[in-house]
């Protein structure tokens, strides 16, 4: 699809687009079961790059204190906690501008991977850049996915970004994918972009060989304290229109309803799932910021009909097998 078809597919109607991206949805997503994943900050704050909407930059002043790298039970504590709400998957996340190998702290990093990996679900880490090499390890140590975003188009990137360059998040990308990690990416919508930069970060995204497995589609939080505390907002329609599109052009690609969901009302979350979202982040907390409660959000899914995603069976230890055919029966 090229750019100018995704410029035709957006602006079309609101309806029009949504009969489209429902028709992709039930296609390749029938029975449309929501993904939940539980995300874990292992590694909060002090980070040396100067990502304009971050909390964690060090190069602003956030308020954020800033911690040192997780131990293995403590993060244990919370993805068995993930797994017993119902995640499937658990996302660990560290303010590092990209990964050390062969340093201690990669090495625990592979230790946790190791240990939650037992756990059944899918485990995902976004760690900054890496090496083939450094994905290659994380992938033995039992990673599933590698999430890098993005965030934006290449032309608008330099406006958040001085410290990294687009290059250098494309070539880590390329190192997950060689190293047979799914890749999870996605953007932020609401710095200061136009439409035109959201399409542009999508074309890249089909572009993908193979295509990303999932697309986090986030709203900024306006964190205070960075340049942009006090963006403008994005409007309901506009996001509901990225992420029809999204789903439309990615049609067997998870679509993730991801940061700035609890601005949203829950009719504004309902018309994202009918637009084609099929992921969400679930747990009370994104990294640093407040998300929706888990009782809040099984509430939501169940007013709407909606079911989370069963763990998968073949990612099951023989127990956890047997207590998921007690409750079937
Ligand atoms: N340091 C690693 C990196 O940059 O890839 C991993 C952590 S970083 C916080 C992960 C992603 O969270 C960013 O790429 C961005 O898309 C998203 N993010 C961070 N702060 C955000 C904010 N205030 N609002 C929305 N999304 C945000
Ligand atoms: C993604 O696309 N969004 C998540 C996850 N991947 C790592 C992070 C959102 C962070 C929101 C701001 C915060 O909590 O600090
Ligand atoms: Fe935040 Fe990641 Fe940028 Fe560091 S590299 S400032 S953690 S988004």
């Amino acid at each position: 699809m090229t750019l100018s078809e995704l410029h035709d597919l957006y602006h079309q109607p609101v309806f029009q687009l949504l009969d489209q991206a429902r028709a992709v949805c039930r296609a390749n997503w029938p029975d449309h079961a929501i993904q939940l994943c539980t995300l874990l900050s292992i590694k909060t704050g002090g980070c040396s790059e100067d990502c304009a909407y971050c909390a964690q930059s060090s190069r602003h002043h956030t308020g954020l204190a800033r911690e040192e790298l997780l131990g293995l039970d403590t993060v244990l504590a919370h993805a068995r906690r993930a797994r017993a709400s119902g995640a499937t998957r658990f996302c660990m996340g560290a303010a590092w501008r990209g990964v050390r190998e062969g340093t201690p702290k990669f090495a625990q990093v592979k230790r946790i991977v190791s240990e939650v990996a037992k756990l059944g679900m899918e485990v995902c880490v976004t760690l900054g850049e890496l090496t083939e090499r450094a994905a290659a390890e994380l992938k033995e140590a039992g990673v599933t996915a590698y999430n890098h975003n993005l965030d934006t188009s290449p032309e608008f990137y330099p406006n958040i970004v001085t410290t990294h360059t687009y290059a250098d998040r494309l070539r880590t990308i390329r190192a997950a994918q060689q190293a047979g990690l799914d890749v999870c990416c996605g953007g932020i919508l609401g710095m200061g972009e136009t439409v035109g930069d959201r399409l542009r970060l999508l074309e890249i995204l089909i572009g993908f060989d193979p295509a990303p497995e999932s697309v986090p589609i986030n709203c900024l939080v306006g964190i205070d304290g960075t340049p942009l505390a006090d963006a403008q907002p994005v409007g309901i329609f506009d996001l509901l229109r990225m992420i029809a599109v999204t789903r439309i052009a990615l049609p067997g690609t998870k679509v993730r309803l991801s940061a700035g969901r609890s601005y949203l009302t829950k009719e504004g979350q309902a018309l994202c799932f009918y637009a084609g979202a099929n992921s969400i982040f679930y747990g009370g907390k994104l990294l640093t910021t407040p998300s929706p409660t888990e009782d809040e959000d099984l509430a939501l899914l169940r007013e709407l009909g909606l079911t989370p995603l069963e763990p998968k069976k073949a990612c099951l230890n023989d127990l956890q097998k047997a207590a998921l055919t007690v409750t079937a029966a």
